[in-house]
């Protein structure tokens, strides 16, 4: 048992050096800031999965749309996911999440993650909102996935728009 963890232990630096040394860019170092995203190709190798985007769509003639991408961390075995809307209400707060399933699965599926990195968006003033949840684990290579914009934390079971995730 001690011994098969070193082992896996062992393979996982090893492949976390190889992922630094692919994705390492002129000027960046060792330093990466959080906001830098590999290459898609540089990570196709270590066995995650590729990028993954979704086209938001408002529910039942509701006015919120937007955008949202799920794609390899900086570091191995991360995952970081975005969203961007328009037409919402200003000052609102919109929870959010990466889902099991597609989008007017009843229930709803499970979110794919620590549902808390996922923190709840807030609109701005002109209707806009924006956010990142960094995930510990990789991106899935297989299954189906969506991200879902819920109406406020009073109101979860109400989703006021909907994407389901693809390549
Ligand atoms: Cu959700």
């Amino acid at each position: 048992m001690v011994s098969r963890l070193t082992i896996a232990t062992v393979a996982v630096a090893f492949s976390t050096v190889a992922y630094a040394q692919k994705v390492s860019l002129p000027g960046h170092g060792a330093n990466m800031s959080s906001a830098t995203v590999p290459a898609r190709a540089a990570v196709t190798s270590d066995g995650q999965g590729m990028k993954m985007t979704a086209t938001l769509a408002p529910q039942k003639g509701g006015t919120i749309a937007g955008t949202a991408t799920v794609q390899p961390g900086t570091s191995a075995g991360t995952t970081v996911a975005t969203v961007s809307l328009t037409g919402a209400k200003p000052g609102a707060v919109y929870p959010w999440h990466v889902h099991i399933g597609k989008c007017g699965m009843t229930p709803g599926g499970k979110v794919w993650g620590d549902p808390s990195a996922y923190k709840p968006l807030t609109a701005g003033s002109d209707g806009t909102a924006s956010g990142t949840a960094t995930i510990s684990m990789a991106v899935p290579a297989s299954g189906s996935y969506y991200v879902n914009i819920h109406a406020s934390p009073s109101d979860m079971g109400t989703i006021v728009s909907c994407g389901n995730l693809g390549m």
